[in-house]
């Protein structure tokens, strides 16, 4: 019986799954195993996966250690005991919008790649939009008005910045196609779910938009992977991962981004039907049979690995806000939940603005905690305070996808806090159904090399 591995490279750690498929063609969960990047690769020095940085608006990270983490998972799958001879399929997902600046040779022209919680491009995000005819235009055409943590505006700087290492640059991949160069062996495509996190992707031909590039810098096409449809079979496993670890030539299907395989993995199917990822970024998304752009510049389409479009809306301030509340007042998580259920919805008026750091949607720049009617030492209604202010947001700022929430499933790592699916039923008011699996990226991964790997 054949099996598929799902590996996805998220912002803290490289989660691996391997699955099966029974006689009723139900998959199975075989095998799975996590790096978390601090721990595993202290060497780079990164905090949540994220390189020290004095300029809050800067967030990058060492691409090196995400090949190094994937050589780390598929050595540890290699000493599985499992039959890798009957792996027959793989495919995998990453974090959003980070870039990978390679040279002619293969190295990295760029050392540290900006990933999504970077800010730093409100200026060329600006430059963008007025070549581009405003943001609605933007809008229009890419599926999202400019956003800083987008690949086009942090080329942008980059061209700007460093003219001779941008001319050194040969190929610029997202995280997700660097992933798959690697498994590969050569220069892999990008598929339209992640290249519309770009700015740069015309959302109605998932093509390169020759007037986005225009807008981004010059020579750019030259330096862009093809983009192929969500379900292309991009090659096989390169020869380097059967000589080192026994792997067997198995077919790599195209990566995507981490939200658009959480839709496969959560099983999204209708509209009004949506999933809540509350991960380090937490994120609300649904599937739209018709692009239906954010008027207000909120949230971004995508395009959907199902081959229909995503809307989705980006909070950076997820788990690492819950975290902090929880860590400053001394609790684990059983008491973070216990303190939910000793305060009231409501919270007697105590609220809290929990920008612990520069905040995605609404459009916080400088990082900054609000309480109103909150003593800070109230540990209590200081947790029921940053999770009433997260759902509250999760429902204001999704609204713009135009069809009314009926039911939600809940994944990600908080995903697992019952306390916290009650306040998020709550606010609301929908049904919500928590996922036995809280890695769905990982597994919308597996489940995309079973589909189109047999
Ligand atoms: C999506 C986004 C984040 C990252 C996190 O637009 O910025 O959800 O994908 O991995």
């Amino acid at each position: 019986m054949p099996l598929y591995l799902g590996i996805d490279c998220s912002t803290q750690s490289l989660s691996l799954q391997v699955l099966s498929v029974d006689a009723g063609g139900a998959p199975r969960d075989v095998w799975r195993h996590a790096i978390n990047f601090d721990r595993a690769l202290p060497q780079y020095g990164t905090r949540h996966g994220v390189l020290p940085s004095e300029d809050p608006a800067i967030a990058c990270a060492p691409p090196r250690m995400w090949a190094d983490a994937l050589e780390l998972g598929l050595a540890t799958l290699s000493s599985s005991g499992l039959d890798l001879a009957r792996i027959a399929a793989v495919s995998g997902s990453a974090q959003q919008h980070g870039t990978v600046y390679l040279d002619a040779a293969g190295g990295f022209s760029r050392a540290a790649s900006p990933i999504w919680m970077d800010t730093s491009t409100s200026t060329e995000c600006a430059e963008i939009t007025a070549a581009l005819g405003g943001p609605n235009a933007v809008a229009q055409l890419t599926g999202s008005r400019a956003f800083e943590r987008f690949a086009g505006p942090q080329i942008r700087k980059f061209w700007k910045q460093d003219r001779a290492a941008y001319e050194r640059t040969a190929r610029i991949h997202l995280v997700s196609s660097f992933m798959a160069s690697l498994l590969v062996g050569g220069d892999a495509p990008l598929d339209p779910g992640d290249a519309s996190g770009m700015n740069l992707m015309n959302l109605r031909t998932s093509g390169w938009d020759p007037r986005a590039l225009e807008a981004t810098a010059p020579g750019l096409r030259d330096r862009l992977p093809r983009i192929v449809p969500s379900s292309t079979v991009i090659g096989v496993l390169a020869p380097k991962w059967r000589g080192r670890f026994g792997l067997p030539p198995a077919k790599v299907v195209a990566w995507t981004g981490d939200n658009p395989s959480s839709v496969v993995g959560v099983g999204l199917a209708e509209e009004g039907e949506v999933a809540i990822s509350l991960g380090t970024s937490d994120t609300i998304f649904g599937l739209m049979r018709e692009p239906r752009v954010s008027p207000d510049g909120v949230g971004h389409v995508f395009a959907s690995p199902t081959g229909e479009f995503m809307g989705i809306t980006v909070f950076a301030n997820g788990s690492l806000a819950r975290e902090r509340v929880r860590d400053m007042h001394g609790l684990d998580w059983e008491g973070f939940s216990a303190a939910l259920r000793s305060t009231p919805p409501g919270n007697d008026g105590a609220r809290m603005l929990p920008y612990f750091v520069p905040e995605i949607t609404p459009r916080v720049p400088v990082a900054g905690v609000r309480r109103f009617n909150l003593d800070e030492r109230d540990a209590a209604r200081n947790v029921r305070a940053v999770i009433e202010a997260q759902m509250t947001a999760l429902k204001k700022y999704s609204a713009w996808m135009g069809v009314p929430v009926r039911k939600i499933h809940a994944t990600g790592g908080a995903s697992a806090n019952r306390e916290i699916l009650q306040v998020m039923a709550e606010v609301f008011g929908a049904n919500v159904q928590r996922l036995d699996e809280t890695n769905s990226a990982c597994l919308g991964a597996a489940l995309r090399a079973v589909k189109h790997g047999s």
